[in-house]
């Protein structure tokens, strides 16, 4: 018996839903030791997980022989965060089992959709930056790389969010605190890693010692792929204590800083830290980057020997390491330190053979997320690194900069791995950035316009130096969790109409264009979605109590919280449409839910006045009578991959308004248009290759463009004018500096009206309002227009071909880890 098309490959086991109900029960009594009868859906997710676990076992052996005996690159892809969402129903589709589990788990009698709510979401990642690892990991597999995922398997991730009185409040996630089948302990494979201690020289060698040491257990997730029998592996870190030992008994003396006490061995993957686009620049911080980083080069080496040889002299044509963002590029000095200190390998082969292993990936501009290390901090957790790091600094300033800028002390300093203090007693700072593209061969941007940037005025001097060195990766998004997976009813509808298998190849939906004008195609189209939006409302109705209409336009802003993404605009809008409609309760405009969904970084308190002032409007609002209904604000708790998987697919309108030049690329507004859903959005990030891809017809471009945007600043900007001017705008930010949302602490959102009105909105959220107020006219009058607003829809996800991951992975296989 054969599975559906996916599955068909000759090195997979054809399981049918008899086979895998009687793995079920054999799991529910063998492994778990429940009888049939005691199993709910908690248990068989359990059991099934164990089930589909067997087989990913199987074939990761089969992928691990078959990379033996290839002579392909590796690619090693190191990152702080995964965020892999919820994997069982993942990994049904992409194994191709998922209609026979189905029926299999109907005749044990309880449903998988409620099964598969049971899953815990592995909250490894704050948003963009993880998710995106996910999703290449799930094209890498795909497409049949040999690659492996390293990262940090956290006791706990990102936190829970929770509100009270409209303030988010955060308690801890501990995800795998009951069970977690997919991720396997390795303890063969296990790691010492050290730390602290001193660097002496014995013989005319640097040699590193007094150190203490932990140990690293690795955890083995499997990674499927669609319609393949590859399963790579993701080996996620967890740090132990080594022979009892424990950072808190070292002499507390030869610390500079007490703060380090708090260290022990086990608490060094405990936490996640909670920030997006900003680092935290703590200690333990750097332990977690450097201890995850240690034991997956000393991983990869140990591999590399056991397959290739013994000697790491050719080692770059059988491994390539990729450095999500700067999180990972201690790498550099450690891969450095290993090559020198351990293989004998002389400073200048090293760096050479360094640089061709490694590539880096920015993911941000913010000046604040730029990560820098105290140099003293190094020095004292790791004073071997700090050395390589001077080192490798001498050289790349006095022979590289040299050659290019003869003795130009000032771009020396420039250019710095280790930064000159401010004020002269400062510590000096070390530029994880500049160690990263100093050690790469290659660095990338994640979108043209963010790479543009990147070349342009972040690394200026290095574009110069280097014109070949940076270059373009357009992110991109897995078709098969963020379209197949949660999407089943389009993706069986597109199934029906076009040619092919979309879900290797994302093309392929180009063929849906001829249908956007076809009123019978426009109408399933629309009912499915409509179909999505019932769903969401009883989401919606389950987790805020707010009960919302699937006719109304839903209209989504689903993100972490953070200024440049402007859920303030958004939210001023809201209250704007709110007063027009009690100024005139008949106002001929189309009912809209506005959906939120972000967390806050627990210490970013502008953020967190954000969140607190969107619940109390939607508290508001949702009580009026007087406005019939015709607004709801929702915001719903919690936001992670599961959520988004809910809401996507039921979106009309996808918010990406970040104020232009700061969103490195967005990958949301990737996965709306997928879906079908029309953006609303700035002329940032990936927004400028979506508008490409679907035409200027289909998509709501509004606001400053980059340019624009430095030029307003470079004239001055003062917001107040705005203020002055705009009857609309100054009522509600009036209203929301009364006290009348929030009596009981009517300076509650003072952080925010300070942010737009006294602190020069560097966002320029006043500067753009109008225009996207305007630009939601548009929205409104088009939505009157059914059969123009499904030819935008369908146009949208047919026009997504370029944003599968798979062909970003192929860029990357291309242009940066040099794959045939
Ligand atoms: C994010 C960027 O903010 C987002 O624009 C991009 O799509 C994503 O990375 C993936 O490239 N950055 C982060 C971060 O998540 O922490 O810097």
């Amino acid at each position: 018996m054969s599975v559906n098309k996916a599955g068909q490959n000759d090195t997979m086991p054809v399981v049918d839903s008899e086979d895998i109900a009687q793995s079920v029960v054999r799991h529910l009594q063998q492994s778990l030791g429940v009888e049939l009868d005691e199993a709910g859906p908690a248990e068989y997710w359990e059991a099934l997980s164990l089930v589909v676990r067997e087989i990913d076992l199987q074939r990761i052996r089969a992928t691990r022989k078959k990379e033996r005996e290839g002579k392909a690159r590796r690619i090693y892809y190191l990152s702080l965060e995964f965020l892999v969402g919820r994997l069982l129903g993942n990994n049904l589709h992409n194994l191709g089992i998922f209609k026979e589990t189905e029926k299999a788990m109907a005749k044990l009698g309880t449903p998988l959709v409620d099964i598969l709510e049971n899953e815990s979401d592995p909250s490894l990642g704050n948003g963009g930056l993880g998710r995106l690892a996910a999703c290449f990991m799930d094209s890498m597999t795909t497409l049949d790389m040999p690659a492996m995922g390293y990262g940090i398997n956290y006791r706990f991730g990102l936190f829970r969010q929770s509100f009270a009185g409209g303030k988010q409040v955060e308690t801890p996630d501990g995800w795998r605190e009951d069970s977690f089948p997919w991720g396997i302990e390795r303890a063969k494979r296990k790691q010492h890693v050290k730390l602290y201690g001193l660097v002496r020289e014995h013989a005319g060698k640097a040699v590193w010692e007094d150190t203490q040491e932990v140990l690293g257990m690795p955890w083995d997730v499997p990674v499927t792929g669609y319609g393949t029998g590859t399963v790579n592996t993701l080996r996620l870190w967890e740090s132990r204590a080594a022979h009892g030992f424990d950072l808190n008994s070292f002499d507390a003396g030869r610390y500079q800083d007490s703060r380090s006490q708090e260290i022990s061995a086990e608490n060094i993957s405990q936490v996640l830290y909670p920030n997006d686009n900003h680092p935290a620049g703590k200690e333990l911080r750097l332990i977690q980057q450097y201890f995850f980083v240690a034991c997956s080069l000393a991983d990869l080496i140990e591999r590399y020997k056991r397959e290739n040889s013994e000697s790491l002299k050719n080692i770059a044509d059988k491994v390539a390491i990729q450095l999500n963002d700067t999180h990972p590029a201690i790498a550099v000095a450690e891969f450095m330190r290993v090559l020198m200190d351990e293989e004998n390998v002389v400073f200048s082969r090293a760096l050479e053979v360094t640089r061709e292993v490694f590539a880096y990936t920015n993911h941000t501009l913010l000046p604040e997320a730029l990560e820098e290390w105290p140099q003293q901090l190094i020095t004292k957790v790791l004073p071997r690194h700090m050395q390589i790091i001077h080192m490798i600094n001498y050289h790349f300033l006095h022979s590289e900069v040299e050659a290019v800028w003869p003795g130009d002390d000032h771009m020396k300093r420039r250019l710095s791995i280790i930064e000159e203090p401010d004020r002269p007693g400062d510590d000096q700072m070390v530029r994880m950035a500049f160690l990263s593209v100093v050690g790469s061969h290659k660095v990338n941007g994640v979108a043209a316009l963010h790479s543009r940037l990147v070349q342009e005025k972040l690394f200026p001097e290095f574009h110069h130096m280097w014109p070949e060195k940076i270059i373009n990766v357009t992110n991109g998004v897995t078709p098969r969790r963020w379209l197949d997976y949660c999407n089943p009813e389009l993706a069986a509808l597109i199934d029906e109409t076009i040619e092919g298998d979309w879900r290797k190849d994302l093309y392929k939906l180009g063929a849906m264009k001829a249908y956007a004008d076809d009123p019978a195609f426009q109408k399933r189209f629309a009912a499915i979605k409509h179909d999505n939006k019932k769903h969401l409302a009883a989401v919606i109705k389950e987790l805020c109590d707010v009960d919302v209409s699937p006719d109304a336009i839903f209209d989504v802003q689903i993100k972490r919280l953070h200024e440049y993404k402007r859920q303030q605009m958004n939210l001023l809008h809201i209250m704007a449409l709110y007063r027009r409609l009690l100024d005139n309760p008949d106002l001929d405009v189309p009912p809209r839910v506005f959906i939120f969904g972000a967390k806050a970084a627990p210490g970013y308190k502008v953020a967190k006045t954000i969140i607190h002032a969107i619940n109390r409007v939607a508290e508001r609002v949702n009580n009026d009578r007087r406005i019939k209904d015709k607004l709801k604000v929702v915001f719903l708790p919690n936001y992670r991959v599961s959520l988004a998987e809910k809401i996507i697919p039921a979106a009309d309108v996808s918010e990406q308004i970040s104020t232009a030049g700061f969103e490195a690329s967005g990958t949301g507004n990737m996965k709306f248009a997928l879906n079908g859903a029309l953006t609303v959005g700035t002329l940032d990030g990936a927004n400028v290759e979506i508008a490409e891809e679907v035409g200027d017809d289909n998509i709501f471009i509004f606001g400053l463009t980059v340019e624009q945007v430095s030029e307003l600043r470079h004239r001055g900007y003062n917001p107040r004018d705005i203020y002055n001017r705009s009857e609309e705008l100054r009522s509600v930010i009036d209203w929301l500096d009364s006290g009348d949302l929030c009596p009981e602490e009517p300076e509650a959102f003072r952080p925010l009206v300070e942010a737009l009105l006294d602190q020069g909105d560097y966002f320029l959220t006043m500067a753009d309002y109008q225009a996207y107020s305007d630009a939601h006219e548009r929205i409104a009058e088009t939505w009157k227009k059914p059969e123009l607003w499904w030819k935008m829809a369908i146009t949208n996800s047919a026009s997504m071909g370029k944003f599968s991951s798979d062909r970003s992975i192929q860029d990357y296989g291309k242009a940066i880890w040099n794959m045939s």
